[in-house]
């Protein structure tokens, strides 16, 4: 038999990707996988594209809806978008093909929270899915697939797609089977169940995705690694940023509201939130756990070193040389990770109960704690909102952590008013700079403000930020939330106007 198609019929079904791209039309709705570059289709979609531009040529539009677990790369969402092949995306990208094009109002993306995307296209608010494109590690006899390095929503667009698509890539090590978790036993409002995991590491599933193998339409063989992205050093900033973190949590130990072992982290994606684990590995912590979304490379340091014992996720996010060592260790890193579907890594219900610390980047957090994590002045979109507000909203502890400038300092990124709301005031428990920490928790609106502007506002910008307030208690309409609604976005618009939000 053939070493990774074990399945007789399936290994008859093998074609390349140009064949296989011919079962998708104009207009179709496609369910990729892919999650932070790992685990995305790396061929059918490049065949699509050429027939795309092709089509293009000949003056036939051919565009589709494209959905994936998160953002992918440069082969999936770079080609397709360079082709003008994406009419509608979702959810979380970070292409800068793609993203150039949405900034352009050519693309329509619709940005939803990470944990919400399977369930939202099971109620059927989607519409129907028309192929599945997933990539597998291989094919078992009866037909099952061995999940690649990340899972996303891959159980759900096997589950809806009325076609499938797998591509089998060789590249991805044999080891990750057995690292999966594909939990089945989700329902649909009102039948649905409580979810039994209790702890991080609980394995409640399978390891394999089932599909029926009657849908696969095309099975097509690649040989290529994930896009490997790499990770800033961490610099002063975020050194300090971590260790601002790191002494809040001590604090929080000795006052008794945590114990040693913290509770299941959850660290976001981005320079600073890696940068933040490195800062836990020189902390003194062991025997903590991770319930989170991503494996960055910071993650898997912690793991390797024990300072985590076991971590759960749905993606590997990492840097070439961590991806060596994720391989040579692979059967260490098999006891201690346990990849599940996006659906249940980021679940409401798991969140909460679990108590999860959540820590997750943003790009700005206004006086009085709402935060913007995805938007530049308002319309210009970077990434998405990934799994924060997944985190946000239902962890014990919700943080958010960033530089207090940006762009050389053009920018503060504590501002008077966020310029586009992601979490709102009632969903952020602590902000974090490499200026200090403010612990908003207990807090009325006017209390975070001297807080915030105290603690995290870089100084160039303490005063301006610090006169605004004063003005806005002495003349807003409202004294709960005070603003100068003509005011309260001037920031932003000095910053389009001039380069920068110095006054
Ligand atoms: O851009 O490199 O072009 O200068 O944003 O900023 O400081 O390197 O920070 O890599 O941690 O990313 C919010 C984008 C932060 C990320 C964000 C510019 C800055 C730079 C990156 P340049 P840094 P990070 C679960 C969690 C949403 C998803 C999420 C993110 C670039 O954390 O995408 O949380 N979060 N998922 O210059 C203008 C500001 C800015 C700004 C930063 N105020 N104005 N530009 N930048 N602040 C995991 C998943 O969901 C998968």
């Amino acid at each position: 038999t053939h070493p990774r198609i074990a399945h007789p019929g399936l290994a008859t079904r093998r074609v390349d990707a140009a064949q296989a791209a011919e079962w998708i039309q104009p207009g179709m709705a496609v369910g990729m996988s892919g999650f932070t570059g790992a685990g995305y289709p790396k061929a059918v979609p490049q065949a699509l594209a050429a027939r795309m531009e092709a089509a293009r040529e000949r003056g036939e539009p051919f565009a589709l809806r494209v959905l994936t677990g998160a953002s992918t790369a440069p082969e999936l969402d770079g080609a397709l978008a360079r082709a003008g092949g994406i009419d509608f995306r979702l959810p979380y990208q970070s292409d800068p093909e793609l993203r150039a094009r949405i900034n352009r109002g050519e693309i329509e993306y619709m940005d939803i929270h990470l944990g919400h995307v399977a369930q939202y296209a099971w109620f059927g608010f989607l519409g129907p899915i028309d192929v599945a494109v997933i990539e597998v590690a291989g094919i078992l006899p009866d037909g099952r697939l061995i999940p690649s390095t990340s899972v996303g929503n891959n159980k759900t667009w096997l589950d809806l797609a009325d076609k499938v698509i797998v591509e089998v890539n060789h590249c991805q090590p044999l080891g990750l089977d057995g690292m999966h978790d594909i939990y089945y036993g989700t329902a649909l409002p009102p039948a649905r169940r409580p979810i039994p995991l209790l702890q991080p590491g609980d394995r409640i599933g399978e390891p394999y995705l089932r599909v029926d193998p009657d849908r696969i339409v095309a099975v097509v063989e690649t040989n290529a690694p994930d896009r490997l992205g790499s990770f800033a050093p961490p610099d002063e900033t975020s050194k300090a940023i971590a260790a601002n973190l790191v002494e809040f949590f001590r604090h929080e130990i000795r006052a008794g509201r945590l114990s040693e072992q913290l509770l299941p982290l959850q660290s976001g994606v981005g320079n600073i939130a890696n940068a933040v684990l490195a800062g836990l590995q020189d902390g003194g912590f062991s025997g903590l756990t991770a319930f989170t979304e991503v494996i960055q490379d910071g993650m898997l340091d912690l793991i390797e070193s024990g300072v985590i014992t076991m971590a759960s996720a749905t993606a590997l996010s990492l840097s070439p040389p961590a991806v060596e060592r994720f391989v040579a260790n692979i059967g260490l890193f098999r006891e201690r990770i346990v990849l599940r579907p996006q659906e249940m890594s980021n679940h409401a219900e798991l969140v909460r109960r679990l108590g999860c610390i959540a820590m997750n980047g943003m790009v700005e957090a206004d006086i009085y704690g709402n935060v913007n994590s995805t938007h530049v002045a308002g319309s210009t979109i970077i990434n998405g909102i990934g799994g924060s507000g997944d985190f946000a909203r239902n962890g014990f502890l919700s943080c958010f952590v960033t530089p207090s400038t940006a762009k050389g300092g053009a920018i503060s990124t504590i501002v008077p008013m966020v310029s586009h709301v992601d979490h709102n005031e009632h969903d952020v428990d602590v902000i974090v700079t490499e200026q200090g920490l403010a612990d908003l928790r207990g807090m009325s609106p006017k209390q975070r403000a001297r807080a915030v502007i105290a603690n995290c506002a870089h100084p160039d910008y303490r005063d301006a930020l610090q006169d605004y307030f004063d003005r806005a208690l002495a003349g807003s309409a409202g004294r709960h939330t005070p603003h100068l609604l003509g005011e309260a976005l001037s920031w932003h618009q000095r910053y389009l106007d001039t380069g920068s939000m110095r006054g």
